[in-house]
């Protein structure tokens, strides 16, 4: 609220001209950081070192650098290098200063996040170096060039060392060590992992690139080198890794027209699930935009014509799009001048040439390819046809049961005990493991919002499932027709029922495995349910402290101490007890109630897949059937594991 009261008076001296000014400086970033890094958390962190390296992966595309190095510091200090030629030094005469300041203090127009349609980039990236350098307590740069170290420095967007010769070398590159301002950001500690995926990512895309990575802050020191000759190629393979492809040799096409390229690669495999990444400009497109559309339309006219012609597709079956892109991995990567970003998170394509280019450059050459390993090709039609029929099965257990509900009315599953109110912006389900914990739920809930449904006995695993096999299955169609809103491609957000959806299970090994299989459940046929924000999970406490008659609850090892100390208050004699808490069933309705039910006193852990990949290598690894990399990523997460927060 009181942000946008801030705002509105912002807006209200945008009036005065001296106030222009400094709101077109970098102050205007400090003051309205989330515009032009997205947020402050975490995630706008991160954001910063995507900025700096951004810059260098231009002069590598540029043909000038070839190593990237990226390193966190004690401190969470941040350190990007590049062999590169260095930004210029020498004073241009338009301005009056060298490229090296400019780069860093003056604020390029149109940030990526800010009110305007889209972002226009000269070049493929470069607006962020002096957002960072306004958004750190301090910022050093260094430039390798003719011999010499040239050095700059500045704190918080201003400088405080101007250009001077630091000292000689016989490399060429740029240098950028920075210091994110804890007066901006929540936190200012960044996660390795975080980074090492995004640069791995990177390396994919920039094929010949090399990008180390390094963590030298004590404890937990490490370091990663991602360099690939095949490009997109291997990222196809990276993500196929624990699966089981159909075809040994991935798929890459690439084309050109005018100042623009497409490239695409894929490859099959066995899953039912379809992994499509794009990007533009080497970022990354979740919403899609035109580059996808012409990769699906060519894909599916592609097939349908090799279905006919091969006599695979028989009289007038026609494949769908997501027949022929049932276990399919692909990456579509275009390059252009001019990128249009569109969309609630300017993460959509808007270029309607790149429709063109990459529809033209697959319909051509997949066409080619086909005809060239008809083994392959009879894999990938095989696969699509039978994803045909399944899906034909699908529809027609979908309308079966809508008959069935049509007939004896809107029936909901018996196990369900619903509550009083129907809007479901105001209510929640608790989705309970066994029926102990289930009859708890049931006396210790608020009958007005939250409804329970208790679950119990063995899961269908629905990783190697498809569609038609989940409507018949007697565990999973409770929970379908509880929320209401369908399957798959029918899944309808407006029709669910209850806009909280709390996964509640206990704090060991076998709620980890029923929230692993509902979550699966979620990702592969109810997407939009997580990506809405409305799946949780439910925090039950781990500790149960006692001290003559108070009670008190704790839900992690350093709160439980914390508690603990606290109860013994002033007296170092009085004796509190520590119980383990055992499970949901063996807590009476009103513990329940209070430590995990009430709105005002629980803890709701929400959940999110901020990295698709991510997501999708954590479930076929946790649910497939391949053996030797589940063990392999439990021992590793063996945490994790138990406590899955994906
Ligand atoms: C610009 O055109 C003349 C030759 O140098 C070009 C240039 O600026 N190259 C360049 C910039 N290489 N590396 C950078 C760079 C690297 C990092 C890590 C950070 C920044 C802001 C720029």
């Amino acid at each position: 609220m009181s942000e946008n009261i801030n705002s509105a008076l912002g807006a209200a001296s945008d009036y005065d001209a001296s106030q222009i000014q400094v709101l077109e400086g970098l102050e205007a970033v400090r003051r309205r950081p989330g515009m032009y890094i997205g947020s402050t958390s975490s995630s706008g962190l991160h954001h910063l070192v995507y900025e700096i390296v951004d810059n260098a992966i231009d002069e590598a595309l540029a043909g000038f650098c070839t190593e990237i190095f990226v390193a966190i510091r004690d401190g969470d200090v941040i350190e990007v290098r590049d062999n590169g030629r260095g930004i210029p030094v020498d004073t241009q005469e338009q301005t009056g200063k060298s490229a090296l300041d400019v780069v860093f203090t003056v604020l390029h127009a149109g940030g990526k996040f800010g009110g305007g349609g889209y972002k226009v980039s000269g070049g493929l990236h470069g607006v962020g170096a002096s957002v960072v350098n306004a958004l750190s307590e301090w910022l050093i740069a260094r430039v390798h060039r003719d011999g010499k170290i040239h050095e700059m420095r500045f704190s918080r967007g201003d400088i405080t060392q101007e250009l001077t010769v630091a000292g000689e070398t016989d490399r060429t590159g740029t240098e950028i060590l920075f210091k994110p301002d804890g007066d901006i950001f929540e936190d200012t500690a960044f996660i390795y992992d975080t980074l090492k995926t995004r640069m791995r990512e990177q390396a994919f895309l920039n094929a010949g690139l090399r990008i180390t990575t390094e963590d030298s802050r004590p404890g937990q020191e490490t370091r990663d080198e991602f360099a690939y000759e095949g490009g997109i190629r291997e990222f196809v393979t990276y993500i196929n890794r624990n699966k089981t492809p159909l075809h040994e040799k991935v798929i890459y096409v690439s084309g050109e027209r005018e100042d623009s390229m497409a490239e695409i690669a894929l490859q099959y495999n066995d899953s039912y699930n379809e992994m499509l990444l794009s990007f533009a400009n080497n970022i990354h497109t979740p919403e899609g935009g035109m580059h996808e559309t012409g990769f699906k339309a060519a894909l599916t006219r592609v097939l349908n014509d090799y279905g006919r012609k091969t006599g695979a597709l028989k009289g007038e079956d026609k494949l769908s799009g997501e027949d022929c892109r049932e276990g399919v991995t692909a990456i579509i990567s275009v390059k252009l001048t001019e990128a249009q970003f569109e969309g609630q998170t300017k993460a959509k394509l808007g270029n309607s040439e790149m429709r063109t280019l990459v529809d033209n450059t697959l319909s051509e050459k997949l066409t080619i390819f086909l005809e060239e390993n008809p083994s392959i090709g009879r894999a990938i039609i095989d696969k699509a046809v039978t994803a045909s029929k399944a899906r034909e099965a699908a529809r027609k257990a979908r309308e079966n049961i809508r008959r069935k509900s049509a007939l004896e009315g809107m029936s909901l599953p018996g196990k369900l005990t619903d509550c009083n109110e129907s809007n479901p912006a105001l209510t929640e389900i608790y989705i309970v493991e066994g029926d102990s914990a289930g009859g708890s739920a049931k006396g210790g809930r608020d009958s007005r919002f939250q409804a329970i449904l208790p679950l119990w006995g063995k899961m269908l695993n629905v990783e190697k499932a498809r569609a038609d096999k989940v409507y018949g299955n007697e565990k999973l169609t409770p929970v379908i027709t509880a929320l209401g809103a369908g399957l798959g491609e029918d899944f309808d957000e407006a029709k669910l029922r209850y806009h909280k959806v709390i996964i509640m299970a206990d704090a060991d090994v076998d709620g980890s495995h029923i929230r692993t299989l509902l979550l699966t459940f979620f990702f592969r046929f109810m997407r939009p349910l997580i990506e809405g924000g409305y799946v949780y999970a439910a925090q039950p406490p781990l500790y149960k402290l006692t001290r003559g008659k108070t009670i008190r609850y704790a839900f992690s090892d350093d709160e439980r101490d914390a508690v603990s100390s606290e109860m013994r208050g002033e007296d170092g004699r009085g004796k509190v007890d520590v119980s383990r808490h055992k499970g949901l069933g063996e807590m009476d309705p009103d513990e329940l109630w209070e430590t995990t039910m009430n709105p005002e006193t629980r803890i709701l852990r929400r959940i999110e897949f901020d990295d698709a990949v991510r997501a999708d290598e954590v479930f076929t690894v946790l649910m497939g059937e391949k053996v030797e990399p589940r063990r392999e990523f439990i021992e590793h997460n063996a945490k994790y594991a138990v406590n899955l927060d994906v």
